[in-house]
């Protein structure tokens, strides 16, 4: 039997059976999630990243880049304020934001309603920004069919092995604002080798928001992902 005091006493805090259960209840919703996205043919991204890593300025580049090609919405999530979904809105993308009201991430249940609130007929591209932290939204799936992460460069390089879980359970890794790597000390070499010590077979570049290094190739990732699933719903059909 493991030694709940022992562990606590390391600083170890076990997950109790309420959040088990809590976090069961939430794979039952995600699984609903998923099955009407393979229904619908919409490609589900939940982009998850520390507070500040640039999830909405890279969002709002892809908007930018996209928006012709696919129909795009965003379902964004925050503690408080409309700030990013307004920032969304500028560029001509539709938006919702998810206030939390404190909750420090997403769950499956606030997306059903989100969901329900935006007309989803002919959407190819349905995009979750989640509150940004690394730790409580790792534990939450919602029924993406991506998980992607950004590491921001001013964040530091060792933050793949002290945050596994969101690496581990992430789709692609894309190392944010490389346009400041020149002026950090941040190895890009070293963050990939870590990121794939958790997660061995990932993809994991570079972009900026600000130069477009790597935008293009993000963007390419995002068109075939989108394409495959219109395919593949169309095929089932
Ligand atoms: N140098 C640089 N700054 C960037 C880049 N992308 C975003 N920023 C800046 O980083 C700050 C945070 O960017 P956001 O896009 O708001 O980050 P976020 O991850 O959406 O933040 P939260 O939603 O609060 O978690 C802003 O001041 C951006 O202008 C980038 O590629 N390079
Ligand atoms: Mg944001």
């Amino acid at each position: 039997m493991v030694d709940k005091s022992t562990k606590a006493a390391r600083g170890t805090v076990l997950c109790d059976n309420a959040n088990m259960n809590l976090l069961k209840a939430n794979d039952f919703v995600a699984e609903s999630i998923r099955k009407k996205m393979a229904e619908m043919g919409i490609l589900l991204l939940n982009i998850t990243s520390s507070a500040g890593s640039g999830k909405t300025t890279l969002l709002q580049e892809t908007g930018k880049r996209l928006k012709e090609e696919f129909k795009i919405k965003i379902l964004v999530g925050d503690l408080e304020t409309e700030r990013d979904a307004e920032r969304l809105r500028e560029v001509g993308v539709e938006a919702l934001q998810i206030v939390t009201g404190g909750i420090c991430h997403l769950e499956g249940q606030m997306i059903v309603q989100a969901m329900d609130a935006i007309d989803l007929d002919g959407v190819d591209i349905l995009i979750i920004e989640n509150v940004g932290n690394l730790v409580c939204p790792a534990s939450f799936d919602l029924g993406e069919d991506y998980r992607v992460t950004l590491l921001a460069s001013t964040e530091g390089d060792d933050k793949p092995k002290k945050y596994p879980r969101m690496f581990f359970t992430s789709d692609l890794v894309l190392i944010s604002k490389s346009d400041l790597l020149p002026h950090l000390p941040f190895s890009v070499e070293a963050a990939i080798q870590d990121v794939r010590d958790v997660n061995p077979e990932i993809e994991v570049f570079p972009v900026s928001s600000l130069t477009g290094e790597g935008i293009d190739k993000w963007c390419n990732w995002l068109r075939e992902k989108a394409i495959a699933k219109r395919k593949s719903t169309t095929a089932s059909v």
